[in-house]
């Protein structure tokens, strides 16, 4: 029997990145324990952590392509699964142009560095712009605004809980999410300490949720009139005279512009629509000015709904005009090691964020970052024309239950002509696919938050290096976006040296670009020496330690002894390296033509201007949100054995008073209808919820023929997505509407 091996592994799933002690005998993992010695998350380990031994078990994870045969998808070998894609996709694309071929971009590409950066290689290589993301269900509202204010959408300020005396949270449940937007492992932990100091936590959220149980305060909203709120806020601070931008003054721009913003606001109808008294408002107003250290934070309850960009503006101008922008304590811009654009170029100044370049063919709407809706991906493929979507490459990513009106889309997938899915499942989408290409296990992959750490509530340089090697000569996840450029530009299927030589190539051109960067450290440096230097490593790793190298804390391949370098990071004790707390970054860390922080960028006074200018009073009837759950992430952990044990989970949240007026028992079924289609549910009353607000978890629905995710399929619950619609979306960014969903709710009688 071989001997038990412990190592340090950093948690690939969600944005806490715990860090974790993986025990191992040979190619068997033993057990998984949060890291106590880890600088970052202290120990903290969750559910879903503990499933990664299940996910690596798991008898239903692909561990070998798929190639659809006579219509069924059957195990092939990769050369034929390559060999596949190359009779395909390029002949579409020559045919009906580069915009026929479109991506899907699924959530764990975020959190997996070979499909990051490989997806930058072969977007590049297909040109085309019809790129779909989990961004659009998700955050794009607030990258938006931090473009327009700082300049880079991934200038993301996040709450200095460490040293935060008062926290004001929007849409946002931790205690069970982890944080996002936020790297904020062991948020339990840093608010007992920060409770401990005097400080205190209050919670706006239309559910009593688990972070509102252990806030100071909570306070009920109605769902999708946060701006309205934050709008009212404001109204205080400037009424009151409370507004002070305190050190940032000197680097904003437009005080005034939302000075007189906040004057016609009418605090009364705003507390009306969203349901928060006034005096709760204004004691609010008052406590985040009086504190010295304050922060408002807001997450997915604040972007995926109605006024999603508005509420994102408007907490980071509340950061702003209390003062707590850049302080200590207060909204603060982490400085990560590499990737992230807020180090490069001339400091505190740049060409700024252009969103609105182009438009998606059929309903025009804009692209963000070079990201559009997901809601649109449906009509494109079904809408004739010379440029409609005919070929997807799905990558990491189940849009059939994670888009909105996903009934429609999961129509539309099964009428493309050719689809490749990147995935370690067969998924709902997955089933789709001609070609299914698998990804390796979280263990057979090295682990570094590329652009995530843009999000650090701590600074700090984090790797950790795959344990195993791909089972079986697998190709990873890399190897992969490298073939699918190859093959997209019709160079056909390249051997494992013909990839090697492609990757050399994207190195070379990093190279060229970080040498060449006049405010970059590695500024001039020969660029063949530095290829040189980067020795053996091959695959992300050598990128890793590029850009580490010549990042802000880099050795600069030698000019700055003591820099940072990949083989310091590995060498570090447990996880990586702390660079400590969150230091003031302004003005270095903007990015707009101004220089300064853009405080009311046009688009957005015109919106508020809109808001104010509707008539109080919306909805009145019943309005659906989401609810995430500690043992699911998303749609792609029910079929892990630890985690899917237990109750029930997708239910029908119903407070008492509405199941009463509805004649809904708990534990019956129900109808709920929106205007996008119906489900059946189990209804499951609580108190937690605001009156006239349901709640239904996300991310469920495994029962669609053709799948391969047997324990999910058992209890496969419902796809909340089917209620909700991809025609009405958030109107600057076309983010989708996720939560404050008008439905209609009817019992069913018991047979
Ligand atoms: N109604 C409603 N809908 C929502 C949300 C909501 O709150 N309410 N939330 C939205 C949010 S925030 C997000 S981020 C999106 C997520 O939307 P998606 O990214 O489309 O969905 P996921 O469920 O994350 O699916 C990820 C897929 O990647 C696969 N996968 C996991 N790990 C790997 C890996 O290492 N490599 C590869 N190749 N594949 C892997 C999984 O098997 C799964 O099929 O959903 C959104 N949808
Ligand atoms: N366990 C677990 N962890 C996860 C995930 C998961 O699926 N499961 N998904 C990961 C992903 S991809 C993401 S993006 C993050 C999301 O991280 P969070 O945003 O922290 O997660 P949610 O639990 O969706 O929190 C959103 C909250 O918004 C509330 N809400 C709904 N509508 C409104 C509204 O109009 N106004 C306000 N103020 N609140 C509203 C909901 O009740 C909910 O409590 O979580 C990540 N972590
Ligand atoms: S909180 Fe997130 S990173 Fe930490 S163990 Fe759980 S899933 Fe992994
Ligand atoms: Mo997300």
């Amino acid at each position: 029997m071989s001997e038990l091996k412990v190592s340090n592994r950093i948690c690939p799933v969600c944005e806490a990145g715990c860090g974790l002690q993986i025990a191992t005998r040979g190619r068997e993992i033993v057990s998984i324990r949060g890291d106590a010695a880890d600088f970052f998350s202290r120990g903290h380990i969750c559910p879903k952590g503990v499933a990664l031994k299940d996910l690596d078990a798991d008898p239903d994870r692909l561990r070998q392509p798929l190639v659809r045969r006579n219509g069924k998808l059957e195990r092939a070998s990769w050369q034929e699964a390559f060999e596949t894609i190359d009779a395909n996709l390029p002949a579409i694309r020559k045919a009906h142009g580069a915009q026929s071929v479109a991506f899907y971009i699924g959530n764990p590409t975020a959190h997996n560095v070979a499909l990051a950066l490989g997806f930058g290689v072969l977007a590049e290589a297909t040109g085309t712009r019809n790129i779909f993301t989990a961004g659009t269900v998700d955050q794009v509202p607030k990258q938006f605004v931090c473009g327009l204010m700082f300049g880079d959408t991934l200038t993301v300020p996040v709450p200095d809980i460490d040293r935060c005396d008062y926290l004001l949270m929007l849409g946002a449940n931790p205690m069970v999410s982890n944080g996002s937007l936020w790297m904020v492992p062991d948020f339990r932990g840093r608010l007992r300490e920060m409770q401990a100091r005097g400080g205190r936590l209050v919670v706006i959220d239309p559910r009593r949720t688990e972070t509102a149980a252990v806030a100071d305060a909570h306070f009920f909203i109605r769902p999708g009139t946060d701006a309205h709120f934050l709008l009212a806020v404001l109204h205080v601070l400037f009424r009151d005279g409370l507004a002070d931008a305190g050190d940032a003054a000197a680097y904003v721009a437009g005080f005034d512009e939302i000075a007189a913003l906040a004057g016609k606001v009418s605090p009364e109808s705003m507390s009306a629509e969203c349901g928060i008294p006034l005096d709760v408002i204004e004691r609010i107003a008052r406590d985040l000015a009086a504190s010295e250290r304050a922060a408002v934070y807001g997450r997915i309850g604040t972007t995926t709904q109605k006024h999603g960009s508005l509420a994102s503006w408007l907490i980071d101008a509340i950061n702003v005009a209390t003062g707590n922008l850049d302080r200590p304590g207060g909204a603060m811009f982490a400085k990560p090691p590499a990737f992230v654009p807020n180090t490069r170029g001339a400091p505190g100044k740049g060409s700024g964020f252009v969103p609105y370049r182009y438009r998606s063919r059929v309903s025009g709407y804009p692209e963000v970052n070079g990201e559009l809706p997901v809601a649109a991906l449906a009509e494109e493929i079904e809408e004739e024309g010379a440029e409609r979507v005919r070929a997807l490459i799905c990558i990491a990513g189940n849009p059939v239950l994670s888009a909105p009106n996903a009934a429609r889309l999961d129509r539309a997938l099964g009428r493309l002509d050719f689809m490749v899915a990147i995935d370690i499942y067969l998924s709902e989408t997955a089933r789709h696919a001609d070609v299914v290409l698998p990804g390796t296990t979280a263990f057979e992959k090295c682990h570094y938050d590329s652009f995530l750490s843009a999000f650090m509530t701590r600074n700090g340089a984090r790797y950790s290096p795959a344990l195993f090697d791909p089972a079986g000569g697998a190709f990873d996840e890399w190897e992969i976006m490298l073939q699918l450029a190859a093959i997209s530009q019709g160079a056909g299927v390249h051997t494992r040296e013909g990839l090697q030589a492609l990757e050399d190539m994207v190195v070379r051109q990093l190279i060229a670009a970080a040498t060449s960067d006049p405010f970059g450290a590695a500024h001039g440096l020969d660029e063949d020496e530095v290829f040189a230097k980067l020795g053996n490593r091959r695959g992300v790793e050598r990128i890793l330690d590029l850009q580490l190298r010549v990042g802000p804390y880099g050795d600069a391949f030698g000019r700055v002894p003591g820099g940072l370098t990949l083989a310091a990071v590995e060498a570090a004790p447990h996880s990586g390296i702390d660079l400590g707390p969150l230091e003031p970054r302004l003005p270095e860390v903007l990015r707009t033509p101004s220089g300064k922080i853009e405080l009311a960028p046009e688009l957005m006074m015109r919106a508020a201007e809109a808001l104010l200018a509707v008539p109080a009073g919306g909805e009145n009837g019943l309005l659906l949100i989401g609810r995430r759950q500690a043992r699911s992430n998303n749609s792609w952990m029910h079929n892990l054995p630890v985690l899917a044990k237990g109750p029930f989970r997708c239910t029908l949240m119903v407070h008492p008073q509405d199941a009463k007026r509805l004649s809904l028992e708990d534990g019956a079924r129900a109808i709920v209808r929106s205007p996008a289609g119906s489900i059946e549910a189990i209804v499951e009353t609580s108190e937690e919820l605001m009156p006239g607000v349901v709640s239904l978890p996300h991310g469920w629905g495994h029962d669609l023929p053709g799948t391969g995710l047997s324990l999910a399929g058992e209890r496969p619950g419902v796809n909340s997505n089917i209620l909700t619609q991809d025609s009405e979306l958030e109107t600057l960014t076309g983010t989708a509407i996720l939560n404050g969903i008008p439905v209609e709710i009817e019992g069913l009688a018991i047979p």
